[in-house]
């Protein structure tokens, strides 16, 4: 069972949690099938934007309870989905990404306020491990107020490892970064989705609008999740 009231202590105290068995393995394994074909390359660490237009299976994902409690907890009643789901596939040999902060802090004053402008989740979509280039994170770095250094090292940054079918979640302030494939074969697909309170707008053109007729043909509360986000 989900212990909820303890991943939320997790996410305000370390900045990041994971909830493991969130979505059947089978699903994630599918969903990861349908996903790889349409990915722009097959070599190193490789992002597509609006892949809920392509693969409406991934609706679920958008409006799952759990992931919707934690938000709500985090960044009040009223929240939205800024995208529709970026697919981030770490290939064999793909290196490690830049410890980073997310949008939109960068253009928020330093020091960052404590509350959340962003929380996001990745969905593993394959089993996360070491090797393959599980996101790596920097527990406490929320609290901090500020982007990382450039260039320098922190020895407390770790793997948040878990199996297919599991959600990474992680507050926009806590810095993060893919990890290195440093296998052969092992591949890493996550799906991505971040949700921002309502005083934080997408910036124009930033990510693909969701198709009208797919939007319309969602349950009520991922429309009201989506609003921002579909084509006029
Ligand atoms: O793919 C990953 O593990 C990290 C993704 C990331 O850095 C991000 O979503 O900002």
């Amino acid at each position: 069972m989900i212990d909820l009231a303890e991943a939320k202590t997790r996410l305000a105290d370390e900045g990041y949690c994971i909830l493991e068995g969130l979505l059947n393995p089978d699903e994630a394994e599918r969903l990861d099938a349908l996903a790889r074909p349409l990915m722009p390359y097959r070599s190193g660490y490789v992002k597509l934007e609006g892949a809920l237009n392509h693969i409406p299976g991934l609706a679920p994902l958008c409006m799952h309870p759990a992931v919707l409690e934690i938000a709500e907890h985090f960044l009040g009643k009223e929240f939205y989905l800024p995208n529709n789901v970026c697919l981030m596939w770490c290939q064999p040999g793909a290196p490690a990404g830049g410890l980073h902060s997310d949008w939109p802090l960068g253009l928020v004053p330093q020091p960052w306020p404590r509350w959340p402008f962003l929380i996001q989740t990745l969905w593993m979509l394959t089993d996360f491990t070491p090797e393959n280039g599980a996101t790596h994170v920097v527990p406490g770095s929320h609290l901090s107020g500020r982007p990382p250094a450039p260039n320098l090292q922190y020895s407390h940054e770790r793997p948040a490892v878990g199996t297919k079918g599991s959600v990474l979640i992680w507050q926009g302030g806590t810095w993060h970064a893919n990890g290195a494939n440093t296998t052969t074969s092992q591949h890493r697909m996550g799906a991505n989705l971040g949700y921002v309170p309502w005083f934080v707008h997408r910036p124009p053109d930033a990510w693909p609008l969701l198709r009208r007729e797919l939007y319309e043909q969602f349950p009520e509360r991922l429309q009201q999740l989506l609003k921002r986000s579909v084509e006029p």
